[in-house]
């Protein structure tokens, strides 16, 4: 196919997806649709008791068992261990960081934890053998509870910590103290945010080779190639030269691949012990307990405002779940959220604690909005609260508070460099028509009717785009916040961009693709963009925190910028014009004035390749590359409302409509943003209405299948109403994060929905999910 200039704009239209076409064929390369000759399979001993000593492993029957290579205990490898798995956010200067291996050699610590593998020709046999594994325990007591894990007495995670207290972390301006001893009203709730599962549709997976000559590759369900590579030499001591790791399709992530996770070191260091490539794929149930969770807070907000509402301080305490060791940033993810706890409004005194505890759990870690709907949540709730207090209506009350003067210090200390709630409201509000809604409940309430309907919102902003790396190393981040892109024309014309994010559903081949179509006037089919593999795209902080359109992207638009100035000195010295005189648009340099003298990029890229007549010292080729560190986080925001229909006699809630309206700057794909939120809103829902994470006191994860543990399905969802405000970020493209938007906005917008609908009978509060027992209690408790 010939390479055409192309006059087509594409940012801003809804391309379809690139990377649909083998997916939805099926020609894919997740994990374990990869094969290399002389594979074996890996299967991990996993502890049944949340908490107990390993008096002894025996591993002989399974070693003997039909098809095993190797079996060993987690003392057999403890040599393989340059250090233990590292945690890169230490949040504080004292925080409490227990050693964490691949394998626990004397002590589990949750119910999951690894103790010993089996190597075997085939998954099933290797599955079979890790049966035969006989692990003398003794048990020890447990704790799972947040809040207990911190009374005295308690069961200790880490008996020589003397305590499970990890850290504590505040924020606090000055004068906090004086204006909450100030206020005419002061309105303080408490909140729990379960536990919640991520669930992958592609579980994890690991295939590792090692060759004789050092040199390993690892191919991994990850967000994170770059970043897991320098952990590998971290724990393995591999060096990053040797190393080089793969991210091929990835089936979803939602923060849970944001991970270095104990199965990729064991799968390199058997690898590299048993000189055969070794594969691991998680299963369903596995990943309930293996994988990190989310959440798991208990937050108390308080609310200091005047009697005509406005807000004069706001004040949280967070105790949140670190769960039995620290991953990758497990301690920082609720610090994710620190600034956003008085969210779209102006707030001028702030105050936040965070105390990370230790329990007998699964480790914590970062999930969809990672820290930020937590915020969301507790805020969301209690603006409603100071509503009911002061007699004033919510929506009112809100826009009373909004932040209006952009860009806008916080009292916090961050900066929002452009947004406009009061119009996303307005637009919502329009879509709604909330006075059909209140006749309705008026209606059935002066009816009776068992089933009530309610409606809530939700007013966000977030702060996304992670992020400059100057503010994440004052905040004790390990690595930084850049990215980076190439552009690389190829001789006839067309392009090849190396990005160093990680898309695993986020739809970055097509974005990308528009982006630099529209800035080099090519088409879009003309564009292949590569990425997730260390050894194409060396440098790059890879996918999460919603950063790769708005830190890669920039990073792309400016690599994109190199490739014009360069080009333009090579149509000037060609055309014997000064580059001031060409102008360039759609894919074409012409001389001002005298638009017949012109010259297309992708002649140029063959000139730049030829080099047969280029200015003196320029080098040949056309391919730039940019790394941006970019100077704030993103901040979208938008408003969003959810109405339900709640059964008074069985306790069901159940969501009738949903409407959001986000800005998110710029849009680049309307259809991939809409893709985004819906799949955003609907966790945020599912976390309202469904899922929850629960453990017994003896540390017993209870929810262990998708028999108990809920996922919404399409079925159970209306279909969403959408929209978008737009206010243009501070960045070239004027683009803000998207990928996390809905879960933040949602929860909070659903369970004021479901307040809404049973406030007339007295219910002021539910605590997420609110299952069918929970609603229907809320109502009894309410009516005695
Ligand atoms: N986009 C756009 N216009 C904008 C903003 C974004 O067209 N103004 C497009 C981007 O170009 C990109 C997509 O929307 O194709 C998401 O962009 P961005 O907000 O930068 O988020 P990331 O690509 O960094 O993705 C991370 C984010 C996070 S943090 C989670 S969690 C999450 C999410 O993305 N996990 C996902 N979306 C997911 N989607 C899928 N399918 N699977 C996951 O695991």
């Amino acid at each position: 196919m010939a390479v055409t200039a192309s006059t087509e704009t594409f940012v801003g239209a809804s391309v379809k997806r690139k990377e649909d076409a083998g997916l939805l064929r099926g020609q894919t390369t997740f994990i374990d649709n990869l094969t290399l000759p002389g594979t074996v399979a890996m299967a991990i001993v996993r502890s049944p008791y949340a908490h107990a000593r390993i008096v002894g492993i025996d591993l002989e029957a399974a070693r003997a068992a039909e098809g095993v290579v190797a079996a060993f205990s987690g003392a057999d490898l403890a040599d393989e261990w340059a250090g233990g798995m590292p945690c890169a956010w230490p949040v504080t200067e004292d925080i409490k960081m227990p050693p964490h291996y691949p394998l626990a050699a004397e002590e589990v610590r949750y119910q999951g934890d690894g103790v010993a593998v089996v190597i075997a020709e085939t998954r099933a046999l290797a599955k079979d053998a890790a049966e035969l594994v006989v692990v003398d325990y003794e048990p020890l007591d447990a704790v799972a509870d947040v809040e207990k894990a911190l009374e005295p007495g308690a069961p200790l995670v880490h008996s020589d910590l003397g305590t499970n207290e990890c850290y504590v972390w505040s924020l606090e301006t000055d004068d906090f103290q004086a204006a909450l001893d100030a206020a005419d009203v002061v309105v303080t709730r408490r909140y729990y945010q379960p536990r919640l599962i991520p669930n992958a549709i592609e579980p994890r997976g690991v295939l590792a080779r090692a060759e004789p000559d050092g040199d390993v590759t690892l191919w991994s369900a990850t967000q994170i190639p770059h970043i897991l590579r320098f952990t590998m030499q971290l724990v393995l001591g591999i060096p990053e030269s040797k190393m080089r790791v793969i991210a091929p399709d990835v089936g979803g992530g939602f923060g849970s691949k944001l991970n270095a996770y104990a199965e990729e070191y064991l799968a390199v260091a058997l690898a590299k012990r048993l000189r055969r490539p070794v594969k691991w794929i998680e299963e369903r149930a596995e990943n309930y307990v293996a994988t990190i969770h989310g959440r798991d807070v208990v937050s108390e907000l308080t609310f200091a405002a005047t009697s005509d509402g406005k807000i004069t301080a706001v004040k949280g305490d967070m105790t949140c779940a670190m769960g039995a060791y620290l991953q990758l940033v497990t301690p920082g993810v609720p610090l994710l959220g620190a600034w956003l706890y008085s969210g779209p409004y102006e707030v001028p005194n702030y105050s936040v604690t965070f105390t990370g505890v230790f329990t007998n759990t699964t480790p914590t870690d970062a999930y969809r909005g990672a820290g930020r709907p937590e915020a969301t949540y507790v805020l969301e709730r209690t603006i409603e609260a100071l509503a009911a207090e002061l007699g004033i209506d919510p929506i009112e009350l809100r826009r009373r508070n909004f932040i209006r003067d952009f860009p806008h210090t916080m009292a916090s200390g961050l900066t929002i460099d452009s947004g406009d709630y009061h119009a996303s409201l307005d637009r919502l509000l329009e879509m709604l028509d909330l006075d059909s809604i209140r006749a309705d409940q008026e209606a059935r309430r002066s009816s009776g009717d068992a089933k009530q309907i309610g409606v809530g919102f939700s007013t966000y902003n977030e702060m996304c785009g992670l992020a400059p790396s100057r503010i994440l190393g004052a905040i004790r981040y390990a690595v930084g916040g850049w990215d980076s892109a190439t552009i690389r024309f190829q001789p006839l014309g067309s392009v090849q961009v190396v990005t160093g994010t990680s898309p695993h559903g986020q739809s970055h081949e097509t974005t990308w693709a528009q982006i630099v179509a529209d800035q080099l006037g090519v088409d879009v089919a003309d564009v292949e963009v590569l990425h997730g593999d260390t050894a194409v795209s060396q440098l790059g902080m890879d996918t999460y925190g919603s950063r790769s359109l708005t830190v890669g992207g920039i990073a792309l638009w400016n690599a994109g910028e190199k490739i014009i100035d360069k080009a333009r000195q090579i149509v000037a010295h060609q055309l014997e014009v000064a580059e001031d005189d060409l102008e360039f648009a759609n894919g074409t340099f012409s001389v001002k004035g005298s638009p017949e003298h012109s010259m297309g990029i992708r002649d140029v890229a063959f000139q730049a390749h030829s080099a047969h007549n280029l200015p003196d010292g320029l080098e040949p080729g056309l391919e730039a590359t940019a790394v941006y560190d970019p100077p704030n986080f993103s901040w979208p925001g938008g408003a969003h409302a959810a109405v339900v229909e709640v059964d008074t006699e069985t306790g069901d809630a159940r969501l009738i409509r949903y409407v959001a309206v986000d800005d998110v700057g710029t849009p680049v794909n309307p259809a991939i943003i809409d893709g985004q939120v819906h799949g955003g809103i609907t966790q945020g829902i599912a976390a309202a209405l469904w899922e929850e994470g629960a453990y017994d006191d003896d540390g017993n994860l209870l929810t262990t299948t998708m028999a108990t543990y809920l996922i919404p399905s399409a079925a159970e969802l209306p279909s969403f109403e959408t929209d978008r405000t737009e206010t243009e970020a501070d960045n070239p493209l004027g683009v803000k994060g998207v990928g996390e938007t809905g879960t933040i906005a949602a929860a909070p917008a659903v369970i004021n929905a479901v307040v809404d609908a049973l406030s007339h009978l007295g219910v002021e509060d539910i605590q997420m999910p609110a299952t069918p027992e929970r609603v229907w209690r809320a109502i009894e408790e309410a009516r005695s």
